[in-house]
């Protein structure tokens, strides 16, 4: 029998932004980490002949498929990692857990919550025949925001009375700016909300161990029209001021205020209410590039946490002689979540870095026949919390309380 460890190969769909962030990862994981299984590259999934070939070739794909479900009818993949729009994961994410394949979906899980429940339930269906789906929150395993969970378990913090999260980007800021399936609802199900709001429901909920039960918010799109086509760069771009315009149909800032469950799943021992949350997403926070931010306020300690510093986590602690200021935990040592892995102490890691957490984590739970973490369900409740804010929102910020709450 050979001692290599057996393959896990994977098929991706989609090979833009996302596609190449899952790609990196799934070529570094082995490479800095001793894994249970051997991730492959067999195939990578486009419509365009031309382009899907060259994707492939650039980043590392064994072989290239013009339709997804050639991934789910191949006897060699055994996992599908879904990178395209929201509006392409129910179909390809169910018809994979069906083939029993497993499933790494990006966020946010689905562009509905009946779409994310449908989901949900093929994941369930699938972990009892041992098949695992996952979704790509992918901040999670960001070594700060690790941290911060650990300490916030250890009770660290004390019971959470205020949670503080924002994420601000600018890259839409230009009124000209093209009009892309990022802004086209039907695409992606809704805006800033959606794209970045979600990832910080989804880590304030991870961290606090709370869910939110309730929301008062607004939504809105400064700017309603934009051009068709232009010259694409990074994520916005610019089109020309004349040509012909189509509509913006989703949100491009979200803010809402929040009520937690009280710390029904708190090992920092909540009291019987949960903290108050502020919730902000825009892409229209000039000069503001990717600032995932998020701040805990406990009775015992306070942490901060800004992505545009990422290897830092900043800790403020009542016990410490008064007034002694937030002190800043450099985030680059051998003992903190993931870092041992990479370079010697002090040398910081990257944005690219927690979508190879991520993979690794998968692997590792996959090897152990294990769920891994966050599940459909718990991308589910996020999914429930992005629709109690639209309907909020649509209601003149009338308190909404989050389905199953
Ligand atoms: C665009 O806003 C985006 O690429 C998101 O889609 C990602 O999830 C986030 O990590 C960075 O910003």
């Amino acid at each position: 029998m050979s001692g290599l460890p057996r393959p896990l190969r994977v098929g991706m769909v989609g090979y833009a932004f996302m596609g190449a962030a899952h790609s990196q990862a799934w070529r570094t994981a082995p490479r800095f980490f001793d894994l249970p299984m051997a991730p492959a590259m067999a195939a990578v999934a486009g419509r365009d002949p031309a382009r899907v070939a060259e994707a492939a070739e650039k980043l590392g794909w064994q072989s290239a498929e013009t339709d997804w479900r050639r991934l789910i009818e191949r006897d060699d993949i055994d996992l599908v990692d879904i990178c395209s729009p929201g509006d392409t994961h129910e179909e390809i994410a169910i018809a994979a857990l069906e083939a029993g394949k497993h499933v790494l979906c990006e966020k946010p899980l689905a562009n509905s919550v009946a779409e994310a429940e449908r989901m949900t339930a093929a994941a369930d269906a699938a972990a009892s025949r041992g098949v695992f789906a996952m979704c790509g929150f992918s901040y999670r395993r960001t070594p700060a925001l690790s941290l911060a969970k650990r300490l916030v378990d250890e009770g660290a913090l004390g019971p959470l009375r205020h949670v503080r999260a924002q994420y601000l980007q600018d890259w839409l800021t230009d009124e000209n700016a093209p009009l892309t399936w990022r802004l086209d609802k039907s695409k992606s199900g809704s805006g800033s909300l959606g794209d970045i709001g979600a990832h910080v429901i989804d880590a304030a909920q991870w961290i606090s161990g709370q869910n939110i039960t309730g929301v008062s918010a607004l939504l809105e799109t400064f700017v309603k029209e934009r051009p068709v086509g232009g010259d694409f760069v990074g994520l916005g771009g610019h089109g020309g001021a004349e040509g012909p315009k189509g509509a913006v149909t989703v949100d491009d800032a979200a803010v809402f205020s929040a009520r937690f469950d009280g710390g029904a799943r708190s090992a920092g021992g909540a009291g019987p209410s949960g903290p108050i949350g502020v919730f902000e997403a825009t892409r229209f926070a000039l000069g503001r590039k990717n600032a995932m931010r998020l701040e805990l306020n406990g009775s015992k300690a306070s942490l901060a946490f800004d992505f545009e510093d990422m290897n830092s986590l900043w800790f403020y602690d009542a016990a410490d002689e008064p007034n002694a200021g937030f002190r800043k935990i450099q985030v680059t040592e051998p003992e903190h979540p993931y870092t041992g892995h990479w370079w010697p102490v002090g040398h910081g890691l990257g944005y690219e870095h927690a979508f190879t957490h991520q993979a690794v984590d998968l692997i590792e739970a996959i090897a152990a026949g294990k769920q891994p973490a966050p599940s459909f369900a718990d991308a589910l409740q996020v999914q429930r919390v992005l629709e109690a804010v639209e309907a909020s929102a649509a209601d003149e910020s009338r308190w909404t309380k989050v389905e199953g709450a």
